[in-house]
């Protein structure tokens, strides 16, 4: 493991909280706008006879049931829609990362690592993948995802049931927060903390005092999607990776919705991997260049991508 030029021990210190940034999300989708459908008819001859009156009527029921169903398709298909993905570049990563949290901002690469006894905050040089800061963890707590509001990181830990917020100069520690059940992917959407616990439920909260000031359930056409974990805010959506699969979900952060989904499938084939536990989780998205970046746990790279319709 790459070790850092500045490596600290954290210990949990409590102190007040600052104003809150916002940020401003921009993101524009080239190309990836609605395809229009339509259903044609084949126009009909007809003799007014008896039986061609029956014909005629049975193909009007026909055509009518023709047409419901490419309208229900019209309806379903951009939900559902399951994008892929093009590699634009590729960079290094430390192997040894357990990665749990990823964020790419003012020209920043933070990422938050996991595991008792690995877990850290750190800043990373992305061309080469080295670690430029590092606060670590105590060593009882087991670090998850993390987001960057103004000039705060947050970062959440596993079942400790505690929050940490630093600095984003210094990495020092701040101040400290509480919250119920486990704590896995983190995002923010400029004015509040997205948080997924590893079940269907995202809790929306106030950055400054920590109350849960809504929750969503996300769901597709099947039901609830529960597992949702490293999270990252990208153009007015909730971006999920989902523990176990290759694939991120689009998630309305209005009503809960699964808007689509984002097949990383064959980006670090499932074969290569050392682990079960090495697992598809990081996204992280800059509004200022629109660079998308992913990488997994102990994945040895990161991945610059560009998605696109299959
Ligand atoms: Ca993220």
């Amino acid at each position: 493991m790459s070790h850092s030029i500045l490596t600290k021990r954290l210990d949990v210190a409590a102190e007040g909280c600052h104003s809150i940034q916002q940020d401003d999300f921009e993101f524009d989708f080239a190309g990836l706008k609605d395809d229009a459908m339509s259903a044609n008819l084949t126009p009909i001859k007809t003799t007014f006879t008896r039986r061609s009156i029956w014909i005629l009527a049975a193909l009007l029921v026909l055509s009518s049931v023709v047409g419901i169903t490419a309208f229900a398709q019209f309806k379903k298909t951009p939900k559902g829609e399951v994008w892929g993905f093009q590699v634009d570049a590729t960079y290094p990563h430390d192997q040894a990362a357990f990665t749990q949290g990823l964020v790419f901002t003012q020209g920043r690469l933070l990422e938050g690592t996991g595991k008792k006894g690995e877990s850290s905050l750190r800043l990373v040089d992305l061309k080469t993948g080295k670690v430029q800061k590092q606060a670590d963890l105590n060593a009882h707590y087991f670090g998850e995802g993390i987001t960057v509001i103004g000039p705060r990181i947050y970062q959440l830990t596993w079942q400790n049931r505690i929050g940490l917020v630093y600095d984003i100069e210094t990495f020092d520690l701040e101040t400290t927060f509480q919250y119920t059940g486990e704590g896995w992917g983190l995002t923010n959407d400029g004015k509040r903390l997205i948080m997924s616990d590893g079940t269907a439920t995202l809790r929306f909260l106030d950055p400054g005092t920590f109350e849960v000031v809504k929750r969503i359930t996300v769901r597709n056409s099947e039901g609830k999607v529960s597992k949702l974990n490293e999270l990252e805010y990208v153009n007015g959506e909730i971006w999920a990776n989902i523990w176990y699969e290759d694939r991120i979900a689009r998630v309305s952060p209005e009503s809960g919705e699964v808007l689509g989904w984002i097949d990383l499938s064959g980006l670090y084939p499932r074969s290569k991997r050392g682990s079960n536990e090495d697992v598809l989780n990081g996204i992280a998205y800059d509004p200022e260049s629109k660079r998308l970046l992913v990488t997994g746990k102990n994945w040895p790279k990161l991945y610059e991508i560009t998605v696109k319709r299959k």
